[in-house]
């Protein structure tokens, strides 16, 4: 009896690690949201919500497929995890094929629970916006696809410009169709040794795609975690079933001890606005190739032309020995006859 309970025990506890994408890293229940989402009556633990948000058994609802609704979660317990992985488990997902809208956002910022223009939240905000945008705002040509996921990083001075769908103050992005699907999607947003990498899982592969990454990110700790999200005219159920915050095991990182808590949220690396790169991870390896390519080109020029000098100079001395050989030979048979 004993033995049968510690062995379903431990199959389940294995189970659980083999989930996550490192047996290292743990998950922390604080920052995370999973079923059954409340506690006692009609509050969740360790979050808050407010708008349209709507809280049923299987999923929070930031907003339904209704115009003009605002609605946002947000964590309660500022986050001092200094590198970590948030996997988000939404459905963005709405009654017209063609017509639909705004998105959401996922945040780690450092005001909360606030009212905005920004998918429901403010602007000029201190910290990190991920946005998940299904509607494109700019008349203009357009540079990419929607719906479009971007990162933003601001210290308090950045407008989100919603008519350029914030295409000059991101800092990468990539298309992603992960509206009405039948299959789960997921995102996975990883804060390590100052790189953010997002990555997807929509095509029910079970398996992360990257999305981007960006090298030279510094986020303060102490932030809180949210997402929010607006329909305008357009409209469409942006639906959260859960989120996990992962503390990343990272035990060779020196920095790990350094003070974050007072520093401002900045970038090292900007998109240029409006030249899409194809993809930002391989725009500086492109250079790099280009290079080592040139470099290889030259020395193979170099060397084309040294053995071409040795060949010629062989060829020469070659010749010349026929000669000398032709030579001795009828020389030799000259002293024969
Ligand atoms: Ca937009």
């Amino acid at each position: 009896m004993h033995i049968t309970l510690i062995s379903v025990l431990i199959v389940g506890i294995l189970r659980s690690i083999d989930a996550e994408w490192n047996t290292k890293d743990y998950m922390k229940r604080e920052h995370s949201l999973i079923r059954p989402y409340q506690g006692s009556g009609m509050t969740i633990p360790y979050w808050d919500f407010m708008g349209s948000t709507m809280v049923t058994n299987n999923y929070i609802r930031l907003t339904p497929d209704l115009q003009s609704k605002q609605g946002a979660i947000w964590n309660s317990i500022p986050c001092n995890v200094r590198n970590w992985e948030l996997q988000v488990h939404f459905k963005v997902h709405g009654k017209d094929k063609d017509l639909f809208g705004d998105g959401f956002a996922i945040w780690y910022a450092k005001q909360r629970m606030k009212y905005g223009p920004v998918f429901g939240n403010i602007d000029y905000f201190q910290g990190l916006a991920i946005i998940l945008d299904t509607y494109s705002n700019h008349n203009g040509p357009h540079n990419h696809q929607h719906p479009y996921i971007s990162a933003m990083v601001n210290n308090g001075s950045l407008h989100y410009d919603h008519d350029r769908d914030g295409t000059h103050t991101q800092l990468a992005g990539c298309e992603a169709k992960f509206r009405n699907l039948e299959h789960d999607t997921h995102i996975a947003i990883r804060y390590e040794r100052d790189t953010l990498t997002v990555s997807t899982d929509i095509a029910n592969k079970a398996a992360w795609k990257e999305c981007f990454s960006v090298k030279g990110i510094k986020l303060p700790t102490g932030y809180y975690f949210g997402l929010s999200a607006t329909t305008g005219d357009l409209s469409d159920n942006h639906d959260i079933l859960s989120i996990r915050l992962f503390e990343l095991d990272l035990p060779d990182d020196p920095k790990d001890h350094e003070d974050r808590s007072n520093i401002l949220p900045s970038a090292a690396f900007f998109e240029p606005p409006r030249e899409r790169v194809d993809d930002p991870k391989q725009a500086p390896m492109s250079g790099i190739k280009m290079f080592l390519l040139m470099l290889v080109g030259a020395l193979a020029l170099i060397a084309c032309v040294v053995i071409g000098i040795m060949l010629y100079q062989k060829h020469q001395e070659n010749s010349h020995g026929t000669c000398k050989n032709r030579f001795r030979l009828e020389g030799g048979h000259g002293e024969v006859t």
